[in-house]
């Protein structure tokens, strides 16, 4: 018991600090997102972290990966952890990959793990998701409007908070101010140039 309620306070921590997604079995496995809201220019790092605190495994190795245009597939593994009586293997397992910018979209992800406890063998697969943002798309709705100008007016003058990752920064100055609200409506009512996507360093 002790392992397994020592397993919950490191996921605990873990989530505590980072933006994740739950895959099932659901409260086990997770995967993460960075930067939290992609945009277009972003490269993307999909991370996978945790463990079966109930079982006599944890995903130990990251077999392989693909990465295509709709989709990211991971395969993790898992083996026996020697013993008749099971300990925790590390439950902060933790594997990563990183993307090529891509277009904004909805991107599908996989990740399956096959385990063999030497008792037990299965596959779990999860599949989610995870966006990619047009810059500019401050409400984070994948389309490119006048509810976007409000929300940034809102942050800007009202102090509300602040739109996810840089969508907000059209101008690509790296603030959001008051010249990205005025940037975003010429864009979008007065024929004016789209959202810059690479920002100088
Ligand atoms: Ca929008
Ligand atoms: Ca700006």
């Amino acid at each position: 018991m002790r392992h397994v309620l020592l397993s919950g306070f490191i996921i605990v921590v873990l989530l505590g600090a980072r933006s994740s997604y739950a895959c099932l079995p659901e409260g086990v496995l997770y995967f993460e997102v960075s930067p939290p809201c992609p945009v277009e220019a972003d490269s993307v790092k999909i991370a996978v972290f945790g463990g079966f605190p109930n079982q006599c495994w944890s995903p130990t190795s990251l077999d392989s990966a693909i990465v295509n245009d709709s989709m990211i597939s991971m395969h993790l593994s898992t083996v026996h952890s020697g013993y008749d009586i099971c300990f925790m293997q590390p439950v902060a397992v933790y594997h990563a990959i990183e993307t090529d910018p891509r277009p904004a979209g909805t991107y599908a992800i996989e990740v399956v793990v096959s385990i063999d406890t030497g008792k037990y063998a299965g596959t779990y697969i999860c599949i989610s998701d995870f966006s990619v943002y047009a810059m500019g798309d401050a409400n984070a709705d994948h389309i490119l409007t006048a509810a976007d100008v409000i929300v940034m007016v809102n942050h800007v003058f009202r102090g509300d908070v602040a739109p996810c990752g840089r969508m907000g920064d059209v101008n690509c100055d790296h603030t959001l101010t008051s010249a990205d609200i005025i940037y975003l409506v010429n864009h979008l009512f007065k024929s004016g140039p789209p959202p810059v996507i690479v920002c100088e360093p």
